[in-house]
């Protein structure tokens, strides 16, 4: 009967019980029925109202016999009516005691209703998206709030949720509308060269300025693709240097392990801290040595591989060891990361950090840093995080202002964009007039990609799975 009729959904949206307070969420067409079900009358709208829940009792033994309506909880019930409402439909939100009785007993009064079903994860969110609430840039800005860590990326993505890259991208497609429109009206005229120029060159003048704007965005280095990611930093170096324990002390946690025996570490071990609001993924990794034992071997070159990979990397070598070994050759090549020198067990000797270092490597000297530290003590550590704080921020603040590019998906939209939009540029005018209007429609396209407008039923599903069940 209720076949045509979409399914009103519900959800636990609030974090694990127990807990003082728990949010229940109810969307879709039955919204209503459900307040009705559960409170009994319909509070007004967007107004908290305290209500008594009822349903049938828990006890399904009862079931046979006729169970009983019973109290539920006292609760606040919310009844925001679509489409003024989050996901665009009717929907109502129950705060109860945050138990898991008194929650399983709110979801299995609800699953009683007809229509009504679970909802699966990001679901209300989906259906924002598909009522036109938020488009995908800012859905995808949700996500990332959710999952942020630190406060730069709570920044980011809130900025990212408030349509900083959307709205703009809706701008620019307007803009690119009414290229394309001038083009298309200068196709009909075909005859009349004056007239067709004189359409078409505002046009091309709009296409090179999007294509200098996209450009200019897509030049952060990806920054906003790294702060939504993190700033890996490796530890790296010879066998025993101290590695272990001084990934273990930026942790404040015993991570890793330590041993006096070399070679104790094999697999990359990664830490994340928050460095002055910024997301630091450390990496322990295994001591750099020839060795003939295959697992270590293969712990050595994932060792060289990440640390060749990262955004900086402490070179941590054994104060008390003379000549240390040098930088491999991931380290030494051009593009290598920035390379910092950590003396270490500086509690054991008097000695400075070794002069001959900076000249180890003309490409790891820019930036180079030398700290002379002890994990046992911690003498110095202090030094080592401002300065780890330091990297960090200017790391991610080149520039005036965040990224806005924060995910592969922006990026690979917003470069066919440009490429359509030079391509366009780069056509002689007369009689080209068809070949334009294609490119700007490829332009407009790519950017309707990016809002989620147009061809995007294949990433929905990869974005909406990253979201939590009632969310
Ligand atoms: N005295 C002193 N001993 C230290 C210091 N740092 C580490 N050690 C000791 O040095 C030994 C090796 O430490 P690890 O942290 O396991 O060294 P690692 O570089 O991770 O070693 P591998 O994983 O085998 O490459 C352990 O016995 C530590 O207790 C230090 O600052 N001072
Ligand atoms: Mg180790």
């Amino acid at each position: 009967m209720m076949s045509s009729e979409r399914n009103t959904i519900f959800a636990l949206s609030s974090g694990r019980p127990p807990a003082a307070i728990a949010v229940v969420r109810v969307s879709g067409p039955r919204a209503r029925d459900a307040v009705l079900a559960l409170a009994g009358r319909l509070p007004q709208p967007r107004q908290a109202t305290l209500v008594r829940l009822k349903g049938r009792s828990g006890d399904r033994t009862d079931l046979a016999a006729g169970s009983a309506i019973e109290a539920i909880d006292d609760a606040v019930v919310l009844w925001f009516p679509g489409p003024r409402s989050e996901t665009g439909e009717d929907t109502a939100e129950f705060q109860v005691h945050g138990g898991y009785a008194v929650i399983a007993a709110v979801l299995s009064a609800l699953g009683e209703i007809e229509g009504l079903r679970p909802a699966g994860p990001g679901e209300f969110t989906r259906r924002a998206f598909e009522n036109g609430k938020l488009d995908l840039t800012r859905v995808e800005g949700l996500a990332d709030l959710i999952a942020a860590e630190t406060e730069a990326q709570r920044r980011q993505a809130f900025r990212q949720l408030k349509g900083m890259l959307g709205d703009r991208a809706e701008l620019w497609r307007r803009r690119l509308t009414e290229a394309l429109a001038l083009v298309e009206a200068s196709i009909d005229f075909p005859e009349e060269d004056v007239v067709s120029e004189r359409l078409i060159e505002p046009a091309l003048a709009t296409a090179a300025d999007l294509d200098r704007e996209i450009r200019g965005l897509l030049a952060d280095s990806r920054r906003g693709e790294q702060l939504r990611e993190g700033l890996t930093v490796a530890v790296a170096g010879p066998v025993n240097a101290g590695k272990s324990s001084i990934v273990n002390r930026l942790a404040k946690r015993p991570a890793a392990i330590v041993s006096p025996y070399a070679g104790t570490t094999r697999d990359i071990i990664e830490v994340h801290l928050d460095l002055a609001g910024f997301p630091v993924t450390v990496l322990d990794t295994a001591g750099v040595r020839d060795t003939t034992d295959p697992v270590e071997e293969e712990g050595v070159r994932r060792a060289r591989a990440r640390a060749g990979a990262a955004d900086l990397v402490l070179w941590v070598t054994d104060a008390t060891v003379g000549d240390p070994a040098p930088l491999p050759s991931e380290l030494t090549k051009p593009g290598a990361p920035p390379i910092w020198l950590l003396s270490n067990k500086s509690d054991l000797v008097g000695r400075k950090c070794p002069e001959d270092a900076s000249e180890r490597s003309a490409e790891a000297s820019a930036g180079l840093k030398c700290f002379r530290i002890s994990a046992l003590t911690g003498a110095s550590f202090d030094d080592l995080e401002d300065g780890l704080a330091d990297f960090a921020k200017r790391f991610f603040s080149v520039g005036t202002e965040l990224g806005l590019v924060t995910r592969e998906r922006h990026r690979g939209a917003l470069v066919e964009c440009a490429d359509a939009l030079r391509r366009a540029c780069q056509e002689g005018v007369a009689g080209r007039e068809d070949i334009i209007a294609e490119e700007l429609r490829l332009a407009a396209r790519a950017l309707g990609r990016l809002v989620g407008r147009v061809d995007v039923e294949d990433v929905l599903d990869v974005i909406f799975r990253d979201f939590c069940i009632g969310k």
